[in-house]
């Protein structure tokens, strides 16, 4: 008899288990090491990317679209965001061309995004004469512009960023040249990332993530080429 009561407690005990909901884990539990994402856009399609709206409130949509292998977002409005799916990232390098439509429009990445308060946006303004980092904590932006001259114009440019998380660095390039180090303020260094722009936007093209973790320190510092 106390056998039986035993095998029933035990037999209970695995259909409570069994019963348990399994946890379900976010998408992206923890930032990606090793990852590497690039997109020519050249299929036409825009898998792999969650296609979003503004930063700026109230928030609406973007029209990304592919038009003839380039990404492109055009709407007026500022601070538009698409982001890599799926996968968060602290530790990285960003890579994409771009060529922004006058009178004002501008763009970058955005990096680091935990949700709508806490994001980075690493963003080239040709009409505001400058880079501009931007760190938005808790709900509260802080921006930073480095002069940069860059005309409105029918070529296309390189925008590199390399973020160091741990020694909270964000090293901008610009066509190949060392533009300027951000020292960051945000304690908040992983998240989802991808591009941003705004003010009638432009094109974007062949963009690339890696967190393969980033070239030794000395790569970066400013060994200015000019
Ligand atoms: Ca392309």
């Amino acid at each position: 008899m106390k056998d039986y009561l035993k095998i029933t407690i035990l037999i209970l005990l695995l259909i409570t288990i069994l019963a348990i909901p399994k946890t379900i884990l976010p998408a992206a539990a923890s930032p990606d090491l090793y990852f590497l994402f690039a997109d020519d856009f050249n299929d036409g399609n825009t898998d792999g990317w969650w296609l979003g709206y503004s930063h700026a409130l109230p928030h609406t949509y973007g029209n990304w679209r592919i038009e003839n292998g380039v990404l492109v977002q055009d709407m007026g409005g500022d601070d538009f965001i698409t982001l890599v799916e799926n996968h968060i990232f602290s530790d990285q390098v960003l890579e994409t061309k771009f060529k922004f439509n006058g009178p004002a429009g501008y763009g970058g990445f955005t990096l680091w995004f935990q949700d709508y308060n806490n994001l980075v946006f690493i963003n080239v303004y040709p009409a505001a004469g400058g880079v501009g980092v931007a760190e938005w904590i808790n709900g509260v932006g802080q921006s930073t512009s480095y002069p940069f001259s860059l005309t409105y114009d029918d070529a296309w440019h390189s925008l590199k960023v390399a973020a160091d998380s741990v020694n909270e660095i964000i090293y901008v390039y610009m066509d190949g040249d060392f533009l300027f180090s951000h020292y960051t303020t945000t304690s908040q260094r992983t998240g989802r990332s991808g591009l941003m722009n705004g003010n009638g936007g432009g094109y974007f093209d062949d963009f690339k993530l890696s967190s393969e973790g980033l070239p030794p320190m000395t790569v970066f510092l400013p060994i200015l080429q000019k």
